[in-house]
């Protein structure tokens, strides 16, 4: 399940990606099982997960042989190796500004002579299936690195975060760059504003021929995001996901 994810990307249809907050390891394997979403995205960043939760929920999503997905802290590179050690399948980074951010991030992410991971990729290699030697020598292709530009100055930096070598693609925060192009005035994701900023940062990634994704606050915005032709979707949280749930069963009940 590791080497999946570059695989279904190369494919070229779009991925739809269940988005973990609750560091359970069952919600994942839970919305893994789900035949609609291809991949499990487990969030450090604003969610519970840590390396340990990640660690345990990764094989329980390979088990419906499907790849897991991680998002790390903001500026936590050391993290991503370890990430990949322990099986993700790719890492995203937010409050990615700057190609200097972007190289940092890419030396986390891959082996030399792309960047400077070090050695260990325990349960990734029985994960992966591969003897070491040729882990060694694929994972720069499969184990995948997206930048989340999120900001102004990303967007302002868009073509040479997307230039640098061992970065696989961009992912679009579009709550953080509500925020970033109204000043701090106000959230507005699914606005005029991000949606142009959305449009192009798509055509750039498309022009370099990186794979750019992007996270969707409801199942209309992700409808329309795999329509514009992004190549991954997040479909809102675990948490919202419950919510919505949990009222369309209550109403149901109580009329
Ligand atoms: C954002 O919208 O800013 C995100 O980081 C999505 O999770
Ligand atoms: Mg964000």
């Amino acid at each position: 399940a590791v080497a999946a994810l570059a695989a279904r990307f190369r494919e070229g249809t779009p991925l739809v990606s269940a988005w973990c907050g609750i560091a359970e390891p069952a919600v994942a394997g839970l919305l893994a099982a789900e035949p609609g979403f291809d991949t499990v995205t487990l969030d450090m960043q604003h969610g519970a997960h840590d390396f340990d939760s990640i660690a345990r929920t990764v094989p329980l999503v390979a088990a419906r042989g499907k790849p897991t997905i991680a998002r790390v802290p903001v500026g936590a590179f050391s993290t991503v190796s370890r990430l990949f050690d322990a099986g993700v399948s790719a890492v995203i980074a937010p409050m990615v500004n700057s190609a200097e951010d972007a190289r940092q991030f890419a030396a986390f992410a891959k082996y030399p002579p792309l960047g400077a991971r070090s050695w260990g990729p325990l349960p990734a290699l029985a994960l992966s299936g591969l003897p070491a030697d040729s882990y060694l020598r694929e994972a720069n292709g499969f184990c995948l690195s997206l930048a989340m530009v999120e900001t102004r100055e990303a967007l302002d930096a868009v073509d040479a975060i997307l230039a640098v070598e061992g970065i696989d693609g961009i992912f679009i925060g579009p709550s953080d760059l509500s925020i970033a192009l109204s000043g701090g005035a106000g959230l507005d994701p699914g606005g005029s504003v991000v949606r142009a900023a959305l449009d192009h940062a798509r055509a750039r990634a498309r022009a370099a021929g990186k794979r750019i994704g992007v996270y969707a606050h409801s199942a209309a915005r992700a409808r329309e995001n795999v329509q514009e032709g992004f190549d991954l979707i997040a479909l809102m949280g675990d948490a919202g996901l419950l919510r919505l749930g949990a009222q369309a069963a209550l109403k149901e009940v109580r009329g």
